[in-house]
């Protein structure tokens, strides 16, 4: 069956799913979702009316959800990179740091930026002050577990690192730098943009970065 991804290249759970696709080099059709037009959004919300994205649709099946999206392709359409060791304890390594990832540092950056187009009158400063400590809390257990790590569970590229990727990315550009803080972390995000899979999604991401609130 043919794939089709509904995505924003500037999502930051979409790079987790583009990720997975151009490490397998997985062929897909991309399918922009702007969600501020409204035929696109009606058109979205129809696949899948939480109307949240990266959402993969194979034929008739629809698998919403970026990590269902990656256990998805490795069971259905995998490739010569193995996201989710076939061991069982290195598989619970990796979805243990997928979810790491996804709760304690993907969520509060999304809280952290997503607050920024919130209008005047309606912030949530406190909101705000949490995600950014909770945030720090994480990045700090990290760092120190990224200390003599190339990729994020300590063996191959993993989905825990499709997860840290985008986060670590949109921190270290809108929110916090990672440099002097957390130099293993900095280095870990450095080998994450030059990996092709993710070169390539922040490049096609890259005609839209203007459009972050900072
Ligand atoms: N848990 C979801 C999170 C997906 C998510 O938060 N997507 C954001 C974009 S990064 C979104 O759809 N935002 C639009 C909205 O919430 O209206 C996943 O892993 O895919």
């Amino acid at each position: 069956m043919a794939l089709t991804l509904y995505l924003h290249p500037l999502s930051s759970y979409c790079h987790k799913a583009l990720i997975a696709l151009y490490e397998n080099g997985t062929p897909f059709t991309p399918q922009l979702v702007e969600l501020h037009k409204p035929e696109s959004r009606e058109a979205f919300f129809k696949i899948w009316p939480v109307g949240k994205f990266p959402v993969l649709t194979d034929g008739e099946r629809v698998i919403p959800e970026s990590t269902p999206i990656i256990d998805y392709l490795a069971l259905h359409h995998p490739g010569p990179a193995t996201l989710i060791p076939h061991e069982p304890e290195a598989a619970l390594a990796v979805r243990a740091l997928d979810r790491f990832y996804d709760l304690n540092v993907h969520t509060h950056m999304q809280k952290i930026i997503g607050d920024r187009i919130r209008p005047e009158g309606r912030k949530d400063p406190h909101g705000v002050e949490h995600a950014r400590k909770a945030m720090h809390t994480a990045l700090a257990i990290a760092e120190n577990d990224m200390g003599g790590r190339e990729w994020a569970a300590g063996g191959g590229f993993s989905l825990a690192d499709c997860a840290a990727a985008p986060a670590l990315f949109y921190i270290n550009e809108a929110i916090d730098p990672l440099a002097g803080r957390y130099p293993a972390l900095t280095a870990y995000l450095g080998r994450l943009m030059k990996r092709p899979s993710y070169a390539r999604a922040l490049a096609e991401a890259q005609p839209y970065l203007h459009m972050l609130p900072r």
